[in-house]
């Protein structure tokens, strides 16, 4: 598929929901109706390496929100991905020429299987999922993004984590030549995150291979990265290289970067003031109604508590200060 920029993309296209939505019915009428089109569990999910490519055998999940998702073209050009610049629209700009293959992901530390594994293998055994999910931004903007992932609980499961493994550890590709923004200092590189196992095994959370169907496009962290859709935006890790096993906290970029700022939890708190500005509400992109990522027209609303996803995540922070771990 040729690179979309902005002035080729027809305009039939950025509000082509109503044809994207259609197809999803059939997807999941063939799923759960027509039955033998898919094999169910175990399906081996195959990654197209061609951009744009579509996914197949994409099954969707009771976890989606029935909010409408934002337009193809507000994900992939309003990002936030350092590795190609620091302004919303430079991975766009500068992701382009990014090859994301080959690729292999190295999972090393406290587990049973450890080694360094080719892309296609690692997301093989998995079936693929839709799972419509909210992101909020740190910087208090929003969108809704019909991702295609894998829920990550089902890939740790493979590598056989000992019981010292108290967190994960990821870590970003780090290659200046491939990505420009690292030829700066602008944060420490490579990009690292981190999760508890308990967040890492959370059903909500997954590995993200696809968005409206089709392969990541490079500005939203191609070939495979991380949502953790109750937390702030910064710690779905982009570009995944290395996975670590490890039985100490790891420390994430901002963390490291502005440890008064960000914290390693990150959950989404409307109640916890961020030291320079508010989180009690927040703008979904897009949303004024006048077309392309606008976040100055864009309509603000309140936050919700762990974005929303508290019913399913409250539980792991039962007793924990959300004040000091922010
Ligand atoms: N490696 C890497 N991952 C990253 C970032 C980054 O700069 N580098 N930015 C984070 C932030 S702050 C946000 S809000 C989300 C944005 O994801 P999107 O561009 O797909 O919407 O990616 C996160 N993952
Ligand atoms: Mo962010």
């Amino acid at each position: 598929m040729l690179i979309r920029k902005p002035a080729d993309i027809k305009p039939s296209e950025i509000t082509s929901k109503d044809a994207y939505f259609s197809r999803r019915e059939i997807l999941r009428t063939g799923v759960y109706a027509g039955g033998s089109l898919l094999a169910g569990p175990g399906l081996a999910a195959t990654l197209p390496e061609a951009r744009g490519a579509k996914l197949s055998g994409i099954v969707p999940s009771e976890f989606s929100t029935d909010e409408e998702p934002n337009p193809y073209i507000d994900i992939t050009t309003y990002n936030n991905f350092w590795e190609f610049g620091t302004g919303k629209s430079d991975p766009f700009r500068n992701a382009q020429d990014f090859e994301p293959r080959p690729w292999s992901i190295t999972v090393s530390g406290e587990a049973e299987v450890t080694g360094t594994f080719d892309l296609e293998d690692f997301v093989k055994p998995h079936t693929l999922e839709e799972r419509i999910y909210r992101l909020r931004c740190v910087e208090a903007w929003s969108m809704v993004i019909p991702w295609v992932g894998i829920p990550l609980a089902s890939i740790i499961k493979q590598f056989k984590p000992l019981s010292n493994a108290k967190y994960l550890r990821f870590e970003t590709l780090h290659d200046p030549e491939r990505m420009p923004g690292q030829r700066g200092r602008s944060l420490r590189w490579p990009y690292v995150e981190g999760l508890t196992m308990a967040e890492a095994m959370h059903p909500l959370t997954i590995f993200a291979v696809g968005l409206y169907g089709e392969v990541l496009p490079n500005q939203n962290g191609a070939p495979i990265r991380l949502i953790v859709p109750w937390k702030y935006g910064f710690k779905s890790i982009k570009s995944i290289v290395n996975i670590e096993f490890t039985e100490r906290q790891p420390r994430g970029s901002w963390q490291r970067a502005q440890p008064q700022e960000y914290g390693f939890y990150a959950n989404v708190n409307p109640n916890v003031d961020h030291p320079r500005w508010s989180q009690a509400r927040e703008r979904r992109i897009g949303s004024a109604g006048d077309g392309l990522q606008s976040i100055f027209g864009a309509k603000k609303q309140e936050t919700l508590m762990f974005n929303g996803y508290g019913e399913q995540v409250a539980h792991l922070y039962e007793g924990l200060d959300l004040r000091k771990n922010y």
